[in-house]
């Protein structure tokens, strides 16, 4: 940790330990710069929604378990972000629904990749990304490189915490798409096939509950009635709604 200890009972206790993972991830070179900015950004979006998973989360959390459960090659799409608040959240997830954990960034670099990958085998799990040796169609540079047993191959991809390029690069390849983003209006959130809009540690750990009880016949069901513009406008309008009632009792003071 920083050095800076939190007490359990501080009333933002949770995300002062995320914000405390965060950092710790940094500086051991497995956050971006960026991915610091990112992650305040989350923090803002998670207020707006009172911190808690709420209805349009938990529906779209269904739908993303529903769509890797029937798929024939789930992908688990890794940042450093993703890496530092949940790496024990990704393996579980992963595990319970078969998926391969591949290491793709947005900043690559090659001893980010390595540290991410190390933090996994210490764990005793083997990741994909190291050795890439396929790339996304109409992506730049070093952020389309992939493999060809994971990503490039994959029929569903799980990307939290994604940028939109990339999530629209893989729609193109005729992918299905899953992020988690506590940004209802950003690209991503408005690309992809599913849009967990949750903060990733709760969205991980729901799935895997809701892994554990699903059939895959549920999941068909599940899947065929699931509307991802109709749930991102119930986040977008649980947000509107959910600051109309603040705003209300702000003025009664
Ligand atoms: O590790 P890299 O190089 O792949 O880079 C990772 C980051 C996150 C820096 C990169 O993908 C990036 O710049 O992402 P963006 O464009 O900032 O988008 C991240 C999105 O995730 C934003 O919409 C945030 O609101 C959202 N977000 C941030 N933290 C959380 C979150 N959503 C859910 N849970 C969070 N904890």
């Amino acid at each position: 940790m920083s050095g800076f200890s939190i007490p359990p009972s501080h009333p933002r206790y949770q995300s002062l330990l995320k914000r405390e993972r965060i950092i710790e991830g940094f500086k051991k070179g497995i956050v971006a710069h960026a991915g610091l900015i990112a992650h305040g950004r989350g923090e803002a979006f998670d207020y707006l929604i009172g911190e808690k998973t709420r209805e349009f989360g938990l529906k779209a959390e269904k739908a993303a378990v529903a769509a890797i459960m029937l798929a024939e090659n789930p992908v688990f799409s890794v940042n450093g972000n993703v890496a530092a608040l949940a790496v024990d959240d990704v393996i579980s997830l992963a595990e319970a629904l078969g998926m391969k954990i591949e290491v793709n960034l947005f900043y690559r670099t090659e001893d980010r990749v390595r540290r991410i990958a190390d933090l996994f085998r210490s764990r005793g799990v083997e990741v994909l990304g190291e050795n890439p040796d396929a790339r996304i169609p109409g992506l730049d540079h070093a952020r389309a490189l992939c493999t060809s047993e994971g990503i490039f191959s994959a029929d569903v991809v799980l990307v939290p915490l994604e940028d939109g390029d990339r999530t629209k690069a893989l729609r193109d390849m005729g992918k299905f798409v899953v992020t988690v983003d506590l940004n209802p209006l950003s690209r991503t959130a408005r690309t992809a096939d599913v849009t967990v809009v949750d903060e990733i540690t709760r969205a991980l750990r729901n799935m895997r509950e809701i892994a554990s009880e699903m059939s895959r016949e549920e999941a068909r069901k599940i899947l065929d009635g699931y509307d991802n513009g109709a749930v991102l406008s119930e986040a977008i309008l649980f947000i509107r709604d959910y600051l109309g009632r603040i705003a209300s009792q702000t003025r009664e003071w």
